[in-house]
């Protein structure tokens, strides 16, 4: 049995390790700034739909009221960063964009699991004398804050904990617990002078240095928010149909950032530049089927289906106008709205492009 502090953190990064989580480090609980800046960012609204986030805001401030005596959060990081395109890259004039996040398996099961052996190590290394609770994204703690504190790294202009050496594509997993650990030291925040997410945010969705306004974040729009997306918001949201990475895919952080060879995280079939044409086409027998297991199903069909009209109405190829008028008769008022701004948006620029021909006879 580990009792001493040092000796108790080094296996737990052992197995941490061996569970295949690159990064590893623990917190101590306390008061820090960033728990008032959460606050201050629900009293101004800016998590838009997204009531749970304001719901628990008690408890997310403070990790004692999630476990009795808390002490320490560890929290794990894995890298998602497989070999394949950025969003940035160019693609097929009909494909849209689903964020790499979202490309293998879902990782709230694949870590879920992960972080539950190595909840289950500390306990048996303690003989049962800690307590705890571990959460991957959906518990009331806040994963970005304590993985700071944690030493993982810092949280960016772009609001994502960015690493040195591993740039930001990783998830993270977390156990709070009333164990007396060894804690990091956080390291500085190395975003500098450096402004690029700021500025090739489509939606100018970070109104400012580390504040984001969910209302316009293109993946809030795409995966949290349900009914229809207004329309001046829906040219700004691109190809995107599931989640955004541009923030991401432009920070320097990200240029050299190690590849995942994790399994589950390998993109499957058609998730990198799906083709926008197939998405339009889906039933829900198809949307269970292809994204069986997937982040993508969290939107489900009704979801998917408007983010691709606005991409396929942001794409304004024609080879696109069959699939879309058929949604134009679709059951649900929504997709059917969807549905004629996207065709609108296609025969208007077609008409454009041969009265701009025209003129240059
Ligand atoms: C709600 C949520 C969202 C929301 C809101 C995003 C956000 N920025 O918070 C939406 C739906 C938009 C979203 C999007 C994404 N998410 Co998300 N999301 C969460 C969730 C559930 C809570 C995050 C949270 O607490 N937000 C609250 C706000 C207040 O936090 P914040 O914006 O980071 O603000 C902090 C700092 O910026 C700072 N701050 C604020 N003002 C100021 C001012 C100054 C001067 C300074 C110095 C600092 C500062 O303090 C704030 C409080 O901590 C976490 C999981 C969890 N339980 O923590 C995952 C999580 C953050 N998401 C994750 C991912 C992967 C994504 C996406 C990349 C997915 C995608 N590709 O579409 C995008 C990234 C978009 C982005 N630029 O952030 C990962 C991030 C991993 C990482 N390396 O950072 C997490 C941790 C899930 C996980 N378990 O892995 N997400
Ligand atoms: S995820 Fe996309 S929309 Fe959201 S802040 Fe980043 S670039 Fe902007
Ligand atoms: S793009 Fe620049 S400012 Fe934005 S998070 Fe990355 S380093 Fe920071």
């Amino acid at each position: 049995m580990a009792r001493d502090p040092k000796a108790l953190t080094q296996k737990l990064q052992r197995r941490a390790r061996e569970l295949g989580f690159e990064l590893f480090g623990v917190a101590a609980v306390q008061d820090v700034p960033e728990l008032a800046r959460y606050r201050e960012w629900i009293d101004a609204g800016l998590q838009a739909d997204m009531q749970y986030m304001a719901r628990n805001s008690e408890k997310r401030s403070n990790p004692a009221l999630v476990v009795e005596k808390a002490r320490s959060v560890i929290v794990c990081g894995k890298n998602y960063h497989t070999r394949a395109p950025l969003s940035t890259e160019s693609a097929s004039p009909t494909a849209g964009w689903i964020a790499r996040y979202a490309w293998g398996d879902d990782y709230h099961d694949v870590l879920k699991q992960r972080i539950r052996k190595l909840y289950e190590y500390l306990v048996e290394l303690t003989d049962g004398r800690a307590q705890g609770r571990y959460y991957v994204d959906t518990g009331p703690v806040l994963e970005k804050v304590w993985g700071q504190y944690a030493g993982l790294g810092w949280i960016g202009k772009n609001t994502c904990l960015i690493n040195q050496h591993m740039g930001s594509f990783f998830f993270l997993a977390v156990i709070v617990t009333d164990a007396e650990l060894t804690y990091s030291t956080p390291p500085p925040d190395r975003c500098g002078t450096c402004t690029r997410c700021i500025d090739a945010c489509p939606t100018q969705a970070i109104i400012g240095p580390y504040v984001l306004d969910a209302e316009k974040c293109i993946s809030y729009l795409t995966i949290e928010h349900r009914d229809g997306i207004p329309e001046p918001l829906r040219e700004g949201m691109g190809r995107h149909v599931f989640g955004c990475d541009i923030c991401q895919d432009v920070c320097p952080w990200n240029q050299k950032a190690p590849v995942s060879l994790e399994p589950a995280f390998q993109p499957r079939s058609g998730s990198v530049n799906p083709e926008l044409g197939e998405l339009l086409q889906m039933d829900q027998e198809n949307f269970r089927e292809r994204f069986r297991k997937s982040p993508v199903k969290r939107s489900k069909l009704r979801g998917l289906l408007r983010n691709a009209l606005i991409a396929a109405g942001n794409r304004q190829h024609p080879a696109l106008l069959p699939h879309i008028e058929s949604l134009r008769r679709h059951p649900d008022e929504m997709i059917r709205e969807h549905a004629q701004w996207a065709v609108e948006q296609i025969t208007t620029s077609t008409k454009a492009k041969k009265e701009d021909a025209y003129v240059h006879d």
